[in-house]
C-alpha cells in the first residue's frame, strides 16, 4: 500500500465541492488515513510550495492558497501517488480529461481544485508538513 498527500483547494472548498470530491475519493477505492480542514497562512503556503519559490507565479499561488479554507488529506491505495494524480487530471483544467476532478471542479491553472504529490519524496515531505505520525495510525 502507498500513501499520498492531497488538498481540496480554497476554490473547491468555497464552492461547496469538498463533499463531492471526497465521495469520488472513496468510490475510486482510496482510504482516507488523515483529514482536516485548515486555513493556511501565507507563510504556511510559502513553506508548502517552497520548491516553486523562484517561479513567477509563486506570489499569486501562495496568495490563493491562503485565501480560504482547504481540506488536507492523506490517501492510501495501491499506487496511490499515480492513482490520485490520474483522478485529478492535468494541472490546467483546460487540458484536463473528461471525468477528472480538475476538469469538473477547476476554475483556472491556479485555482485547479486539488493538489496531489508527484513522487514518493514529495509525498513524504507533504504528509509530514501537515500530519504527525500519531494522526495517521489507521
Ligand atoms: P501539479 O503538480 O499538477 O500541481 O502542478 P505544478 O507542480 O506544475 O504546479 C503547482 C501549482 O502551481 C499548481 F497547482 C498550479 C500552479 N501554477 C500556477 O498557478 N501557474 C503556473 O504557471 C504554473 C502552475
Amino acid at each position: 500500500m502507498e500513501r499520498t498527500f492531497a488538498i481540496i483547494k480554497p476554490n473547491a472548498f468555497a464552492a461547496g465541492n469538498a463533499g463531492k470530491i471526497i465521495s469520488r475519493i472513496y468510490s475510486e477505492g482510496f482510504s482516507i488515513v488523515g483529514m482536516k480542514k485548515l486555513y493556511l497562512s501565507k507563510l504556511e503556503a510559502e513553506g508548502f510550495y517552497h520548491v516553486h519559490r523562484e517561479r513567477p507565479f509563486f506570489g499569486e499561488l501562495t496568495d490563493f492558497m491562503s485565501s480560504g479554507a482547504c481540506v488536507v488529506m492523506v490517501l492510501e491505495a495501491e499506487g496511490a501517488i499515480k492513482k490520485w494524480r490520474d483522478l485529478m487530471g492535468a494541472t490546467n483544467p483546460a487540458d484536463a480529461a473528461e471525468g477528472t476532478l480538475r476538469k469538473e471542479f477547476g476554475d483556472s491553472l491556479e485555482a485547479n481544485a486539488t493538489h496531489g504529490s508527484d513522487a514518493e519524496d514529495t509525498a513524504a515531505f507533504e504528509i509530514g508538513y501537515f500530519f504527525s505520525g500519531l494522526e495517521l495510525l489507521v
